[in-house]
């Protein structure tokens, strides 16, 4: 056999394959501040810790050490708690498995539906250095670019989370009657940077609030909290939390998107009404317009499914046998079934899932394509989930979060 070089990285003094890596974003120190994940590269389920994608809406925090850190838990409870890590560990704990998704994943395949643009390409990820040169400049991207900065299907991953319930410190300090919402709040500050409004609408001809500098901070519906999956967590995929994705303590909200998931925990407030969380009430919405008076917040994601073989781009594909391949999840948990159709939606497949089967985390699926005549052909995936909820749940909404509709893959076969 002739001997092949293999190309890539020297890992641990060896070489070896490439390995994808996060397509990070800096601060003027070189520090890491954003990144977005190469999912379609990733095999398996989990998303190794370093290629993980990384969103902040304000400024990161300085680190601080987890022995001069504690979680303040008060409100409506019968007994305010002050909580150590070490007293969270000796609790009954649990772990996780579950994606991560930022509910502006995919944005811009709303306008791919809605408006006939042309199709996003899954494999687009934004340029953060030439994002940061602006930023340096103070120059405000004009719409088109504001469209592409988000990047797409790179603000997903998926971890395993170890922590203890969120449910189990709630009745450690006893809910009063009348609790109903349960206030999280992270020790992360800053101004909201207009521009991210901008980028999630795709346009920057709308005035935006300015709710001066403020604290990230989410305000979880009872019922959600309660959840036994539902937790505070202080490890990631086998190790200590990375300062990025929130250490000491982070919430896990398996299910819902990203934004739940607040980072940097420092205080829980337990209160009989909805906080006033910027966030929550101004940019984690949904609505019609700008100025629509009903702007529910975002809860539970849809049904989402992509296809991860054979994108547009990997045409033209020879004639023979081809494994079609995705990714399907759902914010209800578990998925159902996955279907596939290589006539434009005329018929569809039953597609094979993959153990393991987990209500949190994506199912990986496959369907073998056998195909014998030259052509253009449109593939299609759609997945029902648990609770027999279809792809699309989510429709087009101004802040375009949670997509989740069906993406054709249009290829050619030689
Ligand atoms: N404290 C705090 N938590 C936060 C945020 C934040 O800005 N501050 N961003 C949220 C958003 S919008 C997302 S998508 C997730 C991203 O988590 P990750 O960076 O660990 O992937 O964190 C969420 N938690
Ligand atoms: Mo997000």
């Amino acid at each position: 056999m002739p001997k092949r070089e293999i190309e890539g990285d020297w890992v641990m003094g060896w070489p070896d394959r490439k390995r994808p890596e996060i397509a990070a974003g800096k601060d003027a120190d070189g520090r890491v501040i954003s990144g977005r994940t190469q999912i379609l590269e990733q095999e398996g389920l989990i998303t190794p810790t370093n290629n993980y994608y990384i969103v902040t809406q304000l400024d990161i925090p300085e680190p601080v050490h987890p022995d001069d850190w504690s979680l303040t838990i008060t409100g409506e409870v019968e007994r305010p708690l002050t909580l150590t890590i070490e007293d969270l560990r000796k609790l009954p704990g649990r772990s996780v498995r579950a994606v991560t998704e930022c509910a502006g994943n995919d944005e811009g395949f709303f306008d791919y539906e809605k408006r006939g643009v042309s199709k996003p390409s899954r494999r687009y990820v934004p340029d953060f250095k030439r994002r940061a040169a602006l930023k340096a400049q103070g120059v405000m991207p004009t719409n088109d670019e504001l469209a592409g900065e988000m990047g797409n299907t790179c603000a997903m991953s998926g971890g395993e989370f170890t922590g203890v319930p969120l449910a189990e410190v709630l009745r450690r300090a006893g809910l009063k009657p009348g609790a109903q919402w349960i206030w999280m709040k992270g020790f992360d500050n800053g101004r909201p940077d207009p521009t991210m409004q901008y980028r999630s609408m795709g346009r920057s001809d709308v005035k935006v609030e300015d709710p001066g500098v403020i604290n990230y901070d989410k305000g979880l519906p009872l019922d959600k909290a309660l959840d036994p999956d539902t937790l505070l967590a202080w490890a990631q995929n086998g190790e200590w939390l990375m300062h990025v994705h929130g250490a000491p303590l982070r919430c896990i909200v398996p299910g819902w998107s990203g934004n739940w998931w607040v980072k940097w925990l420092s205080h829980i407030e337990v209160t009989r009404e909805m906080p006033p969380c910027y966030h929550q009430t101004k940019y984690f919405v949904y609505g019609k317009s700008p100025d629509d008076p009903n702007k529910p917040m975002l809860t539970a994601m849809g049904v989402r499914n992509i296809i991860t073989y054979p994108l547009d781009e990997d045409s033209p594909l020879e004639r023979g046998s081809h494994a079609i391949r995705g990714l399907a999840w759902s914010g209800m948990g578990g998925i159902a079934k996955v279907e596939v159709s290589v006539d434009g939606g005329a018929t569809w497949n039953e597609a094979h899932i993959e153990e393991p089967r987990e209500r949190w985390l994506w199912v990986r699926w496959s369907y073998l394509w056998q195909v014998d005549a030259p052509g253009a052909y449109r593939i299609l995936a759609r997945a029902t989930d648990v609770k027999g909820r279809l792809q699309p749940q989510t429709p087009w909404n101004y802040q375009r979060k949670h997509f989740d509709g069906i993406v054709p893959s249009d290829v050619v076969v030689e």
